[in-house]
């Protein structure tokens, strides 16, 4: 079968009605992805890069550093693919022998393509390493707060996103309530890091409703809560949650609805958030009516559902998302800490888990494929940033940065290489970034499309298409492995990245390390015989080229870590966790200790810079919210048709309550200006009756295009939001924490002069 995986699932490729290639639904997938279905237009794509290009400028004059020019609005010229080696190589050279390797930003996040050996990234670093190492990146813009604090409140095991959820078997079969801070946005489940064979999370979401398990979901955003019965929406105003979680913590505290005995022996620290909650700490009791004031909850609300969480068997799902913002530890920590008191913790398909609908595989209980990818190698360059501090990096050479109980020492950056990933898409401030993208000599790019990113290169390297090249795709979180084949070819001109890594690595002398003398067929059947090497019930890999995927058997394979977890609960002193106190930390001595300001040792509500009760709230009155794009995969895609016919006139659409949209006098489609002392963006309005007032939504994804004035046409979120980090302790980015006002732009049919 001739099939091509994609992070959003994979695709059988089939002869349209005119006989091209088309992408058609895997049959072994219940719910395929509509956003593949648009995919192949980005092949010859107006906005397609298609040969080496360099900026004008700095092919006459040489690396820009100090010239005041801003990137982003200059010339580029054509050359080819030996002069753009050429080049490359000779900056890589003397940017590491004049100012050492740590001179070299490689830390190049994003999502590139899915597939085992040409990931951008990883072919990235292992040229980089090869050329003497580069100053690197850590942790996830999905998962960076709670990546951070997991490991110290529930050991070095859990810092994975998905591997402290119950399986949805065990929540359909024994969960009687489950409470989900941020709901299910279902269209991201549409997603997985590495593709998959089956979507199947809504399946299993529907089945726990089948078996009678309540839903009570708290979220600004009505469409967060999942259809059917026997399910409650709450509205809260965003970033609110760890206060309302505190006030159930406080009701079951002075109710006397504790598992005392859980707490004595599984964890430790609760008095400390005992005498927070009383306001022994400073004066300020955290019941109830307080989390009411903060959140918009009704008291009742609260008092009853913290009922409840201790009287049934109970699940606490929080979304990824709330930790996407200012104070973005505490909604996790706060429902560890409020699970833990309900009594509930270690009991099948009960306690808490994380981003149960994020991406497919959160919960599903089925074997994942652990096997080899293309190999980085080693980084002799030991500096490195948090991910979302890459404006930071950039702006303060030479300065530091405290980090997890650390001093990082930030390096000045000349030369920055990103492969695989739109910084001017995911990253905040974009304004602010552009500047700061002003200040290395030399940013190299490797982009398929004329990205925002690709436009602030000195030199674009052409990449192949995902659908123009072989691969094995295989998720680490599933059992599907697939043979994705070629589509098509890439266009005259442009190559795979490691087609043009291998033409660096000779200039750079090291090609035969690089490449191993091998072919991307070679290259491709080392990786699968790494699979069966583990699995030796998989086919042969000519077989398995043949019939195009393999899958495991299905069947429960919890995750060691969760499996761990629950003997733990059960005997928390010959399976301790991997934390200080061998205990769920409740209190942390350790992040106490580090002093940050801005985190203390325990859950708590520490107000962000911006919500609805800030003070600025008074001149930017609307709370913005960018979530997951439901018709692409984050910026890629944007060109491709099922993008392109979700906009409204060509704009990305945003929503409002009926309440604001009135009172702002604006009305469905009209084209409107969302600003703060930002920036400035455009985009249509759609008016949502299931919106919380108060509460603006844009998804992310859509292009950040500044026109002449400086204002994004594009409609980019993050033109809006800060980079202000979650917290000290995590340095995580906290885009769901922005406030912001908006106005009419332009009615459509309006005449403008
Ligand atoms: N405001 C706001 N911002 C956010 C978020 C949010 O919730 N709110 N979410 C954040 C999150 S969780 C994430 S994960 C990030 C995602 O942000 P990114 O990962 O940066 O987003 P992508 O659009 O997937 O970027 C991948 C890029 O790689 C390119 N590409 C694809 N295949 C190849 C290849 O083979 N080679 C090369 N060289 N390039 C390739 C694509 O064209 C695309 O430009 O965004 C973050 N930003
Ligand atoms: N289709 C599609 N799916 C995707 C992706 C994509 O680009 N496209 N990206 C994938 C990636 S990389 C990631 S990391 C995951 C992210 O998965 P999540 O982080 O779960 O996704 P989001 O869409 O950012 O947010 C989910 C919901 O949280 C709600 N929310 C936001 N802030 C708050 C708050 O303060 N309180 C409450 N109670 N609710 C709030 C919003 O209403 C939103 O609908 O999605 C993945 N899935
Ligand atoms: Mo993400």
């Amino acid at each position: 079968m001739h099939l091509f995986a994609t992070h959003f699932g994979t695709y059988e490729v089939g002869p349209d009605a005119l006989g091209k290639p088309c992408l058609l639904p895997f049959r072994h997938d219940p719910n395929p992805s509509e956003m593949g279905f648009g995919y192949l237009a980005l092949a010859d794509h107006p906005q397609r890069v298609r040969t080496p290009m360099v900026r004008k400028s700095w092919l006459e004059r040489g690396p820009l550093a100090g010239t005041g020019q801003l990137r982003g609005d200059d010339e580029f010229v054509e050359v080819g693919w030996d002069q753009a080696a050429s080049l490359v190589a000779d900056e890589v050279r003397r940017v590491s022998s004049t100012h050492g390797n740590q001179a070299i930003f490689g830390g190049s996040y994003g999502w590139a393509s899915a597939g085992r050996f040409h990931h951008a990234q990883s072919q990235l670093k292992r040229l980089l390493n090869l050329a003497g190492g580069f100053t690197s990146s850590v942790n996830t813009y999905s998962y960076g707060a709670a990546g951070v604090l997991l490991p110290h409140v529930l050991g070095a095991d859990y810092k994975d996103a998905c591997d402290t959820s119950p399986s949805w078997n065990d929540i359909a079969d024994h969960c009687d309530l489950l409470v989900a801070f941020g709901g299910f946005r279902l269209t991201n489940a549409q997603v997985e890091a590495g593709g998959t064979g089956s979507h199947s999370a809504t399946e299993w979401l529907k089945r726990a409703q089948e078996k009678g398990v309540e839903f009570v979901i708290f979220s600004p955003v009505a469409s967060d809560a999942p259809a059917g019965v026997n399910v409650r929406h709450i509205p809260l105003r965003p970033n609110t949650d760890a206060a309302v979680m505190l006030g159930m913590c406080h009701t079951l505290l002075t109710q006397g609805l504790l598992d005392r005995a859980f707490l004595r022996r599984c964890t430790v620290g609760f008095s400390e958030l005992e005498t927070y909650l009383t306001g022994e700490i400073d004066g300020v009791v955290k019941d109830a009516a307080w989390a009411s004031s903060i959140s918009g909850v009704p008291t009742d609300t609260i008092v009853a559902i913290a009922q409840n969480l201790h009287a049934r068997p109970s699940l606490i799902n929080v979304a990824w998302s709330l930790q996407r913002a200012q104070s973005g530890e505490h909604p996790f920590w706060s429902a560890i800490a409020l699970a833990c008191m309900a009594g509930h913790v270690g009991k099948a398909g009960c306690g808490f888990a994380f981003g149960l609908t994020a991406v497919n595989s959160v919960g599903q209980p089925v074997r994942r494929l652990k096997g080899p990818a293309f190999d980085q190698g080693r980084n002799p360059v030991d500096q490195y940033i948090p991910v979302a501090r890459i404006t930071e990096l950039l702006e303060n050479p030479g300065g530091t940065m405290d980090y997890d109980g650390q001093v990082l020492s930030l390096p000045d950056i000349r030369l920055v290489w990103w492969a695989g990933g739109n910084p001017f898409h995911h990253h905040q401030d974009l304004n602010r970034l552009r500047r700061a993208f002003h200040k290395p000599e030399t940013i190299i790019v490797s982009e398929p499309m004329w990205t925002a990113t690709a436009k602030m290169a000195d030199i674009v390297l052409p990449s192949a298409l995902p659908f123009e090249r072989d691969d094995i795709a295989a998720s680490s979180r599933d059992n599907w492995l697939i043979y994705s084949r070629r589509v098509m070819d890439p266009p005259v001109g442009v190559l795979s990245d490691h087609e043009f890594h291998c033409l660096v690595a000779d200039q750079l002398g090291f090609r035969q390390q690089f490449d191993c003398g091998l072919t991307i067929n070679e290259w491709l059947a080392k990786i699968y015989e790494g699979y069966r090497d583990r699995y030796p019930e998989l086919p042969d890999f000519p077989s398995f080229r043949m019939r195009g995927f393999a899958a495991l058997d299905e069947g429960e394979d919890a995750p060691a870590p969760a499996d761990h977890f629950r003997r733990f609960t059960r005997d928390p002193v010959s399976a301790p966790l991997k934390t200080p106190s061998g205990r769920i930390e409740i209190g942390s001595k350790t992040i106490a200790a580090f002093g940050y300001d801005d985190m203390p040792g325990h859950p708590a509500w520490v107000p962000p810079a911006e919500w609805l009760g800030a003070p600025l709230a008074t001149k930017h009155g609307l709370h913005l919210l960018s979530p997951q794009p439901a018709h692409r995969l984050h910026s890629q895609l944007e060109y491709g048709s099922v993008s392109q016919n979700a906009k409204h006139h060509g704009f990305e659409r945003f929503s409002l309550s009926a309440t604001d949209a009135a009172s702002l006098g604006l009305r469905d489609g009209d084209l409107c200006e969302l600003y703060n002392d930002r920036g400035r963006v455009i985009a249509a309005l759609v008016v949502d009756a299931g919106l919380m007032q108060g509460v603006a939504l844009l998804p992310t994804g859509s292009w950040y295009s500044p026109d002449a004035d400086g204002i994004d046409q594009g409609g980019n979120p993050n033109t809006l939001t800060d980079i202000a980090p979650a917290s000290t302790l995590s340095q995580a980015t906290a885009p769901n924490s922005c406030l912001i006002s908006v106005r009419l732009w332009r009615r459509i049919g309006q005449v403008t002069t």
